[in-house]
Formats: C-alpha cells, structure tokens, sequence
C-alpha cells in the first residue's frame, strides 16, 4: 500500500482549513446555482427552514423571545458555524484519504437536497443548488489535497528534478516538509539539501507546499464570495425592490378612506409608543429564514374547497376592486405582558368577505385555511371574517407598498385575531374548509386553533428599572382588546387604589389606545401595574398566563426609583 491511501502528509490545521474551504465552496456554488435556476431556497436556508419547521415550539417561542426580531440571524449564524465544524471534521477525514472527505461533502448534499425537494414551496430545480453545490466542494477538497500535497516520487539523484517547477511554483518557493516521509528516518527537509532525497525501495516523499494550500484557499474563498453575491444578487432581491417600486405606482387611491385620525390619538409622550407605528418600527414575526421574494406580475390568489365558484385573482384584480383603508393594530400571541410584538398602521387592502362571499362559501364551512408563498398556513374562522368588520387583502401599509417583510404583495388583516390565526403573509391560497377537517401550522405545535386577542395593557414611560425624579411623574402606555375597544385604563401604584388613566381618542375599536397619568411619587422604590377594561365590560384577568396556548395574560408591571 503507498502512503497515498493510507494518509496524508498535511498537518491537521490545513487539513481542516482546506475542509472549510470546500464547505464554503460548496455553499457559495450552491447560492450561485440556486439564483441562476431561481431554485426558492439555497441549502442553508432550505436546512435551516426544515430545522425552523421541526423545532420543538417552545424552543422557537424561546428564541423568538431571546433573540427577538435577530432570531432568524442567529440559527443562520448557527447553522453556518455549525457547518464550518462538519466541514472541517471532513478535512481532518480527508486527510486519512481524501475519499473519505469527498464522500462526507456527498452526504452533505444529500441532505441539503432532501431538505430543499421537501419544502412547501420547492421547484422541479430545487434538487440542483444542493447536487451542484455538493460537486463543487468535493472537487475543491480533492484539488486542494492535491496541491497542498506534494508527492514526489524521488528522482534518480543524477537528474535534475524538473518537475517541481512543472506545476507552477517555482524552485525557490520551496515546500516546507513538515512530516517526514512514511518510513523514512531522514530530516523532514531531507530534499531542500543539495543532496538528492535518499530514496527508499517503494518510499514516495511527501511534502506539505503551505504557500498552495494558501493560495487554494484564497481562490476557493474567492469563488464561495462570489457566487453567494452573485446567487443573492440573481435570485430575486433586487425584483422585489424593483417590483415594489412599481406597485408604488399603480397603487390605487382607497374607494373607502379611513376618516383622518383624531388629533387626540396621540398623546406625544416622550417615550410612548407613537399611535401610528412606521413601517420599519413594525414588529415581524414569521417562520420565514428569507423573506419570500413574490413577483406580484405572477402572483395569484386561488380561493378553493367548500365553495361554489373557485377563483383565482391576479394583483391586477386585486387592484381593480374598490380598496378599503383601516387602522388595524396587529398582536403577536408570541408577546409576553408588557412585549413589544404589537404594532398599529393604516392598511389598504380588498374586503376579504367580498371575495369571498363572490366565491359563495358553503354551508358547513368555517375555516379559512390560508398559505403563503412559503408554505406557511393559518387558520381563520369564517364568522369572523365575515361579521362585517374589515378584514383586509391588503397591499399597503402606512401609505407605502406593503414591505417585502410585511408579506408583499399581499397579506391578509384581520381586526381581533392575533396573527398566526389571521394575518398570512404572502398569502396566495384561500382554502375554504372545516376546523375538524383541516389544520394550520401552529397549531400541531401547541397553539389554540381559534385565538381571539385578549385584553391587555402596557406601561410604555417609565421604563422598568427607570430612576425617575421626585415629584409629579407621567405614567403612559397603550391597551388593546381589537375589535371590542379600550373602555378604561387603570394604574395602580404599590398595590394600593387603582386611578383612571386619560385615555386618547381613537379612530375605532380595532386599534390600540394610548393611555396616561400623572402620579406624585414619593422617593423610594415603587412598584406600578396596569389594566385595561374594554367594551363588553370585560377587565383584563391578573391571573398570569404564559404565550402558549392562546396569549399570555396577566398585569403589565415595573418597578421603578424614584428621588
Ligand atoms: N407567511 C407567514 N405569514 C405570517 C406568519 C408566518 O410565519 N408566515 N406569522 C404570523 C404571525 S405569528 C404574526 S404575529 C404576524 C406578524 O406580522 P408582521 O410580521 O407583519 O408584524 O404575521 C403572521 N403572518
Ligand atoms: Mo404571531
């Protein structure tokens, strides 16, 4: 046996180096492919959506609650480190006998393929960024062995050795031989003496050249770089941008407009949520690791099952109906008491009974199983959508073209549902259906099937924690119960008498209520709750409920330092 097949001469620092190499080859080629076929998902997100899907719920609620809106970037992070190891486990494999290591990179690809051919929203192509990818990095890993290692059968020691300058690098750049030669006895650097390398009967020599393993990697880091940006830049990024921009431009005025808001909305408290929330301040919350690049030109909306006439609109449709403006107030069943995934803002959009009641749903029905591009599906009681108040297909936020990440070009709104009952991003199906028949995506996953919001209310100034001065303080925060109405606010301060809170004005039930009091606070350490009462009478429970199963309930409270 040579000492080809039974090791290499590489220390294990290159060895690994030249496997992450490969891995990053074999990612960057199949981010490059993936935008050149349009393939929906490169295998880092295709592994990390399959990952996203099977994680435990409360694993994901732990996440969305530690790392917030940065949840996403955190399991890519995850994930790319977490290959980066592999890959370098597969160099030091590799350096047994590169076949190994190829074989690692091949199973690799195996798995980014299945990952990317099982998700919701795959393409015929999904397979390639994956297979392709895989290819790629198994040849690196082979030629960067192949260049780092240099195997020199010895020459007959009259010639002179011309072959070392055959591949490129010159006599004077000589390669460092860390180890010696299996068997040998001589110094490592036996060769670089004027003697030629005492040859052994069937002894190769085997060489480590640092400077072409460094120069390898360079170019295979090169190539990973590139194709990623290149595979970003083609798969789609930019036509959302551009495809939003001219929505922009097509986007009609609202048949119905919201009547403007009344000036006492907001209170314009330093420090309170603004009663109106700017796109980019909005909380996100969904499962998708890249934001679903939908091309409204292409887009359908296909509304099936238990109706009598199935319909399918283009954008242009959409558009073409007489659009309704509401003030809606979105709330994440994920938000603990006093968490910021609750946000308010205009939205511009089709009735969604129009549509429906157009489609003519069936007797029997009551579940709209909505799915967005990605596969993600929600479910939405038809009484609710069809009880007259405005739910929306909606295509504008705040007066802008709803944001890529706010579901472009088209989400669902609906007032009083938190939003993984309601609000589908990118939606592109309506399935008309039955709760005993069909179920959406959280709901396996330990979530209510039906979750109307709760009643709830937070203290926004001061912050928990804050040092506040003696004397009059300003207490301000905004309370929700969607679709009933805020009728009262009430604060309570060292669990003595609660105090009516001022209330702001609003434009309807269906948005959050900013609230305020002043309060003579003596020095000392105090701790200050909230409640909110709303139009059924109904005050919020203090009884403290986690997110799960159906919104976390409780009283909003902050300890504060005053003097
Ligand atoms: N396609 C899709 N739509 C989705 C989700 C999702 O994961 N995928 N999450 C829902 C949840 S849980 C919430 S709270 C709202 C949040 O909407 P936002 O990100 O625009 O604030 O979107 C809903 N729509
Ligand atoms: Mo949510």
């Amino acid at each position: 046996m040579s000492a080809n097949a039974t090791g290499s001469r590489l220390p294990a620092w290159a060895a690994g180096l030249a496997g992450v190499t490969a891995g990053a080859v074999a990612l960057g080629v199949a981010e490059l492919v993936a935008g050149l076929t349009t393939a929906s998902a490169s295998p880092v997100i295709a592994v990390g959506g399959a990952m996203v899907d099977r994680t435990p719920a409360v694993v994901k609620e732990w996440a969305i609650r530690t790392f917030g809106e940065s949840d996403k970037a955190v399991l890519v992070t995850g994930i790319v480190i977490v290959v980066a190891l592999i890959a370098a486990g597969l160099g030091l494999l590799a350096r047994r006998r590169v076949g190994y290591g190829t074989a690692g990179l091949v199973a690799f690809g195996v798995v980014g393929v299945i990952a990317a051919v099982s998700r919701p929203d795959s393409g015929p192509l999904d397979f390639l960024p994956s297979t392709v990818g895989a290819a790629a990095g198994a040849w690196a890993l082979a030629l960067l062995f192949r260049r780092a290692e240099r195997h020199e059968e010895p020459s007959v020691a009259t010639e002179p050795d011309t072959r070392t300058g055959r591949d490129g690098a010159p006599h004077h750049d000589r390669p460092v031989a860390l180890r010696e030669p299996a068997g040998s006895r001589e110094p490592a650097d036996s060769r670089k003496r004027a003697e030629p390398p005492v040859r052994r009967a069937g002894a190769a020599l085997y060489t480590f050249d640092r400077r072409k393993l460094l120069t390898g990697v360079a170019v295979g880091v090169g190539v990973a770089g590139a194709g990623t940006v290149a595979g970003r830049l083609l798969g789609g990024r930019e036509d959302v941008t551009a495809a939003r921009r001219s929505v922009a431009l097509a986007l009609p005025r609202p048949a119905v407009a919201a009547k403007p808001l009344p000036a006492g909305a907001d209170l314009h408290i330093s420090g309170l949520s603004p009663f109106v929330t700017p796109n980019h301040e909005f909380y996100r919350v969904d499962t998708a690791l890249v934001v679903p690049g939908v091309d409204p030109r292409s887009w359908t909306l296909k509304i099936h099952g238990m109706v009598d006439r199935p319909v399918e609109l283009t954008f242009a449709d959409l558009l073409r109906r007489p659009l309704v403006e509401a003030d809606v107030t979105l709330t994440c069943v994920s938000n603990d008491v006093g968490g910021p995934y609750v946000g308010n803002a205009r939205w511009l959009g089709a009735r969604l009974a129009d549509v429906l009641r157009e489609a003519g749903i069936r007797r029997g029905a009551d579940m709209l199983l909505s799915v967005s591009q990605d596969g993600w599906t929600s479910g939405t009681p038809v009484d609710v959508v069809m009880d007259g108040r405005e739910a929306l297909l909606a295509v504008a936020m705040n007066g802008e073209v709803l944001p890529a990440a706010h579901g472009f070009p088209v989400r669902q709104v609906v007032p009083g549902l938190y939003g993984y009952v309601s609000a589908t991003k990118w939606v592109t199906e309506i399935k008309v259906t039955r709760f005993d028949q069909d179920t959406a995506y959280w709901t396996p996953r330990g979530w209510a099937a039906r979750a109307p919001i709760k009643t709830e209310s937070r203290i926004d100034v001061p912050r928990d924690g804050d040092r506040v001065p003696a004397g009059r303080t300003t207490i301000a925060g905004v309370a929700w119960a969607q679709h009933r109405g805020v009728d009262a606010v009430e604060v309570q301060v060292d669990g003595g008498a609660w105090r009516r809170a001022t209330l702001a004005d609003v434009p309807g039930p269906d948005t959050w209520r900013q609230w305020s009091i002043d309060w003579d606070l003596e020095p000392g350490g105090h701790t200050i709750s909230v409640r909110a009462t709303d139009a059924t009478g109904y005050t919020q429970t203090p009884k403290v409920a986690p997110p799960a199963p159906d919104g976390a309930t409780g009283y909003h409270s902050i300890r504060v330092r005053v003097g």
